[in-house]
């Protein structure tokens, strides 16, 4: 018997990966395993809120799905696959749309954003985005679901729903509970290090698939401090730059803050900051090399695309069913 815990999480394929995802979220499920019994997906549906060029969603999707492998999610330890192959997501989709309350949606301070981001287009689909997450989760029965900060209040709005639907017609839906990493939770952007790194600012946002020279060219303009110190010194309140860029060199090379400040001590920021992109450079140049491989060989994306919507739709197939009953369908 697995009496493994289950983690499940995704990323929408909106834009392509960069160091934020990588050090928040894919780095820290790749070391999971073997404790849980891990669920990671493309959640290419959950794009379409926002109007997408088809060529480069497809394009994305498939690129993501090699970048996931790369960065170390072994797809025969992982179920890794694409959202829209398993139809019970958008199922499921539809009746938690009817158990959730208007009100409720309302609140979500993401659709408040997208919708102040895109006046022209605000759909249903960008109201009612919170649904079709729930059933991404719930159908999956997990534990637990990392996700960066912002994803909070959806994972929360979650519990409500399952709740809710618990309440009515039994114990249904495991409770899940949100999984929000102590370190590298938030890396900031080079260029802002006040807002999170972040796709919607190139200038200061590392991709993983980026030339080495391109990533250095970043890091040499990355925004340090307006002090005079001139000194690496771990102070996120006064040196808020300099503060991201040690966080940074942290996560990739494993080093303590004072190890770092050791290294650094009467260098100067000329010296480090170089230093720094050097480190992100050969983190990255393994992963965009494997990915670079993997992309190349579409028979063996195909096939663990494939195999992975063939285990998943197993499993949430088993809580479409049970929902479908307790709501009063008829079995086919
Ligand atoms: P955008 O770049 O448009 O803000 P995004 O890159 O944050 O979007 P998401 O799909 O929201 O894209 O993020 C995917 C995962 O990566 C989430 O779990 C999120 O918490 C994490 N993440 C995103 N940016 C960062 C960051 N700067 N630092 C740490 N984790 C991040
Ligand atoms: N909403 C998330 C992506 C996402 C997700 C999920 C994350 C869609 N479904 C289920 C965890 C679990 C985002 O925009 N980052």
């Amino acid at each position: 018997m697995d009496e493994k815990k289950v983690m499940l999480s995704g990323i929408q394929p909106s834009g392509d990966l960069h160091l934020g995802n990588y050090l928040g979220a894919i780095k820290n499920w790749a070391d999971r395993a073997e404790e849980f019994d891990c669920y990671y997906f493309m959640a290419d549906m959950h794009t379409i809120t926002v109007r997408q060029n088809p060529a480069d969603l497809r394009r994305r999707t498939l690129e993501q799905l090699a970048q996931y492998i790369a960065c170390g999610l072994d797809p025969e330890k992982n179920t890794l696959f694409i959202q829209s192959h398993v139809p019970a997501h958008a199922e499921l989709g539809w009746v938690l749309n009817c158990y959730t309350m208007f009100g409720e949606l309302s609140r979500m301070t993401q659709f408040k954003d997208k919708s102040a981001k895109n006046a022209d287009n605000i759909n249903g689909g960008l109201f009612t985005y919170p649904c079709l997450m729930a059933a991404d989760i719930l159908l999956y029965q997990p534990d637990f679901v990392p996700v960066g900060n912002d994803q909070k209040q959806h994972v929360e709005l979650t519990r409500d729903v399952a709740e809710r639907f618990n309440h009515i017609y039994g114990d249904v839906f495991k409770i899940p509970q949100p999984y929000i990493p102590k370190t590298g939770a938030r890396i900031m952007g080079l260029t802002s290090p006040e807002s999170k790194m972040s796709k919607s600012t190139p200038e200061g946002c590392v991709f993983l698939m980026e030339k080495p020279e391109d990533i250095q060219r970043k890091f040499k303009r990355a925004i340090t401090d307006s002090d005079t110190e001139n000194c690496v010194r771990y102070d996120p309140e006064h040196k808020p730059g300099v503060a991201n860029l040690m966080n940074i060199y942290a996560a990739v090379t494993g080093k303590s803050y004072e190890e770092i400040e050791a290294e650094f001590s009467g260098c100067g920021y000329g010296r480090f900051k170089p230093a720094v992109g050097e480190a992100v450079i050969e983190t990255l140049r393994p992963i965009r090399e494997e990915a670079t491989r993997i992309l190349g060989d579409k028979a063996y994306l195909e096939s663990v695309y494939k195999s992975g919507a063939e285990k998943a739709s197993y499993v949430a197939g088993k809580t479409l069913r049970k929902v479908y009953k307790k709501v009063g369908f008829v079995a086919r």
